[in-house]
């Protein structure tokens, strides 16, 4: 009689299909989920003070020829091969020098401006010409075309908000040079009507709005802290909604101003979206995890995904500003955002 020389095993099986470029759910090790989301980025937080240098170095050496756009990026410890900010947005600082001007272009990435320091270049966006002042918004959404101009006669310092991260995790990513050195200018921001009268314009002039003003959230904020009760977690919000419809700044990019008043502390909550933070105006700190990090204007930091968080603002007399930027909308249209206070 024959006898069974070979019998079958776990290990053969996994060795035999492993080389058919098959594998079975027995071998995903399902101890490794936890029953809330995990994320490797790092809570970080960078100071004004080494952006502002290595911006001002490489204004020295490093021609905007030579790199389409003068950028310093915060990359996060934990993804600096993938220069990245958080997994899903890149956030840097942007240095235009007078009489520079940054050639046009356009990308799947969708990106924003917010103004930090000088006045008076412009971005021009599928030829609309947008006159930049501290404090205000610029949206390129995808693939929209821009180049930045700066005939201010003197320089001026913005930062960058992109979802390249996210648009790269999708494998969508891609970049066309705009065939001349300037776009063409069609008309100003100031020249985009949302509202005429009470009727309402028969096409979508939401396409067409990529500027929110300073002036505008400025007011804004201080109808609010007058007339409204602040957000237990977040202080007095401002978000920079879509016109008319009300939705996110951009599909993928929520952006908003949080005013804390002077001694205001919130409280801790987490969310399923990751947010990164400028602080625009005050000085505060932050506890995100069980870290602190003490801000003041120009410092930037990342609060990643489930990490609870709270904000304070440690002045006597001034208001705090902080302008954050998360992946919010991205994670509510594939309805996996959740939040949820986080007990003391
Ligand atoms: C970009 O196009 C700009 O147009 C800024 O100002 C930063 C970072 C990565 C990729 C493209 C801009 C960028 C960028």
């Amino acid at each position: 009689m024959k006898q069974a020389t070979v019998t079958d095993s776990v290990e053969l099986l996994n060795r035999d299909m492993s080389e058919k470029n098959l594998g079975g759910h027995w071998q995903l090790g399902l101890e490794s989920y936890l029953p809330y989301p995990e994320t490797t980025v790092q809570p970080c937080l960078w100071k004004w003070k080494d952006v502002h240098e290595s911006l001002m170095r490489a204004g020295e050496v490093v021609s905007i020829e030579q790199a389409e756009r003068r950028t310093v990026r915060l990359l996060n410890p934990a993804l600096k091969d993938r220069q990245a900010t958080t997994h899903t947005i890149q956030f840097s600082f942007q240095y235009v020098k007078a009489g520079e001007h940054a050639r046009p272009h356009r990308h799947t990435a969708a990106a924003f401006r917010f103004i930090l320091k000088g006045s008076g270049a412009y971005t021009t966006v599928n030829g609309q010409k947008c006159v930049m002042e501290e404090g205000d918004l610029i949206l390129t959404p995808q693939l929209t075309w821009h180049d930045h101009t700066n005939d201010s006669g003197k320089p001026i310092i913005w930062l960058d908000g992109l979802d390249i991260p996210l648009v790269q995790s999708l494998q969508q990513l891609l970049f066309e040079p705009y065939p001349k050195d300037a776009q063409p200018i069609e008309k100003t921001s100031d020249e985009v009507v949302l509202f005429q009268g009470s009727a309402r314009p028969s096409s979508d002039p939401a396409a067409d709005f990529f500027h929110y003003k300073w002036s505008d959230a400025q007011r804004n904020l201080r109808v609010l802290v007058e007339t409204a009760s602040p957000d237990r977690f977040d202080g007095y919000v401002l978000e920079f909604c879509k016109p008319m419809t009300g939705g996110p700044t951009m599909p993928t990019i929520q952006c908003a101003l949080k005013l804390l008043r002077p001694g205001q502390e919130t409280e801790p909550h987490r969310h399923t979206s990751t947010a990164i933070y400028h602080a625009f105006r005050g000085s505060g700190s932050s506890y995100v995890g069980d870290q602190r990090f003490d801000w003041e204007a120009g410092d930037s930091f990342v609060v990643p995904l489930w990490y609870p968080h709270r904000h304070l603002n440690r002045a006597q007399s001034e208001d705090a500003i902080l302008f954050s930027m998360s992946d919010t909308p991205a994670l509510k249209a594939l309805e996996l955002y959740r939040e949820e206070p986080v007990g003391q």
